[in-house]
């Protein structure tokens, strides 16, 4: 396969044919752009195209993509992914789950929306990765993959991972960024180490209060040491069990897409605090204040706002844990039931670092609701599948809505909630389109 570390190759060779070059095949000599075909570069073009040789390759004009990897530079194959995934963006790649791709209690790798900031970086070599624990602690750290997997307690946890922007087409005034719907989240089986243990394990100073996130991915720009992303949280949210350094997905090696080797998940808070291909953890004598961590980004008015209004910075804070949210997953908007006759909707709820105490369902816009059958978690910050038998009266066109309400009595409004500058935290009810024949 072929180095393609960022949006469609067939794109990049349009913009900048010479850097195409470069990240394909290495370098390519500026003097020399003609026939650059030769040593290195003829090299890794054979072998990125899987052949023993080019024999014409000396007449191949540099810049110019071959053929045979315009044909791979389809975003769902380079990522892994199902093609029912909704593509917000190929640079950087950005992949939403439909609501009925969402009806797994596991969300297959091939179904997990994807989240990047920057490239979809070419896997590091296993042996080549460490992970760096430094600033606040008494010994810092610098754990080989091996050590990671080895030298701490392994634990396998289903937890939900979920944009802060999910839900941001719902805003009016539009706030810029992807405009995702329902589907930028996902509950995967994720195999990792607690960070608490690392933690411990470092020996935190009385001064550590928050974490700093780095990885190897890299900023669009290609701007070396630039990070694409840096978030990081409170150190109690880095303590709680469920925060872990993960380095497995539903049983397989952490995908290209979701952080290989490793990643942070730490669920029930926006996802960017969860770094992928993370690389150090930076423990802090304050908040930390990388990539995403300032201005507008991840964080909400310290005060309700009318929509579209400017908001000082001052006045913006860091989010926190994500509110009570569900889903229907089944059946898929659109469908179509015999009139009369009981049919099962179902889907998911989950509830930030709370949890879902009960769903309803509506089917005349909220008028009146019944409750849905919630079953348990399987642990904490695992989203809980919920369903309801349904029946539609008469034939005509039905939405059923879905409401689920937390453990302190905390609903899903209705309506599109509290407007902020970049569009977080939208956890209106989901309602899907039903026809009664
Ligand atoms: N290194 C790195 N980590 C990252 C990001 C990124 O761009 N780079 N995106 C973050 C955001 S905004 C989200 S919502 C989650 C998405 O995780 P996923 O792509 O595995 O679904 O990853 C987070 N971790
Ligand atoms: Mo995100």
């Amino acid at each position: 396969m072929a180095k393609i570390v960022e949006r469609g190759l067939c794109e990049l060779y349009d913009e900048d044919p010479e850097r195409a070059d470069a990240r394909v095949f290495g370098r390519v000599s500026a003097p020399n752009r003609r026939g650059f075909l030769r040593g290195a570069g003829l090299g890794a073009m054979t072998t990125a195209l899987g052949v023993t040789g080019i024999p014409f390759g000396w007449n191949m004009p540099a810049g110019l993509i071959p053929a045979a990897l315009a044909e791979e530079t389809d975003p769902f194959v380079l990522a892994g992914k199902e093609r029912g995934l909704i593509l917000h963006n190929d640079r950087p790649l950005n992949m939403e789950t439909p609501a009925h791709l969402l009806d797994d209690d596991v969300t297959p790798a091939e179904r997990f929306f994807v989240r990047n900031n920057g490239t979809l970086p070419e896997p590091i070599a296993p042996g080549d990765w460490r992970l760096t624990i430094d600033g606040e602690v008494e010994t810092p750290l610098e754990l080989t993959l091996d050590q990671l997997v080895n030298d701490f307690e392994p634990v396998t946890l289903r937890l939900q991972l979920e944009c802060g922007g999910n839900g941001r087409a719902g805003f009016n005034p539009s706030p810029r960024g992807n405009q995702w719907t329902v589907g930028a989240v996902g509950n995967a089986e994720w195999t990792g180490v607690r960070l608490r243990d690392i933690l411990i394990r470092a020996g935190l100073k009385p001064s550590a209060v928050y974490t700093g996130h780095f990885s190897y991915d890299e900023h669009l720009s290609g701007e070396e040491g630039r990070p694409s992303i840096s978030r990081g949280g409170p150190i109690d949210k880095m303590m709680d069990p469920h925060t872990i350094v993960a380095y497995r997905m539903n049983g397989a090696d952490m995908p290209r897409a979701h952080g290989y080797p490793a990643r942070i998940v730490a669920p029930g808070w926006a996802g960017s605090v969860s770094q992928k291909w993370v690389t150090r953890i930076w423990v802090r004598d304050k908040e930390h204040d990388g990539p995403g961590m300032t201005g507008l980004s991840y964080r909400m008015p310290r005060h309700p706002v009318a929509p579209g209004a400017e908001v000082d910075h001052a006045d913006m804070m860091v989010m926190g844990s994500m509110p009570i949210k569900s889903v229907i997953s089944f059946p898929e908007t659109g469908a179509e039931t015999p009139a009369g006759r009981p049919f099962e909707v179902r889907g998911q709820a989950w509830a930030g670092d709370d949890a879902p105490e009960r769903v309803d369902v509506s089917i005349d816009f909220g008028a009146t609701w019944r409750p849905a059958r919630l079953d348990p978690a399987p642990n904490r910050y695992s989203w809980q599948r919920w369903r309801a038998d349904v029946t539609l009266p008469n034939v005509g066109y039905y939405e059923v809505w879905a409401r689920a309400t937390d453990q302190n009595g905390r609903a899903q409004p209705m309506v599109v909630p509290g407007w902020n500058p970049r569009g977080y935290n939208n956890n209106a009810c989901h309602r899907i389109a039903v026809t009664a024949v």
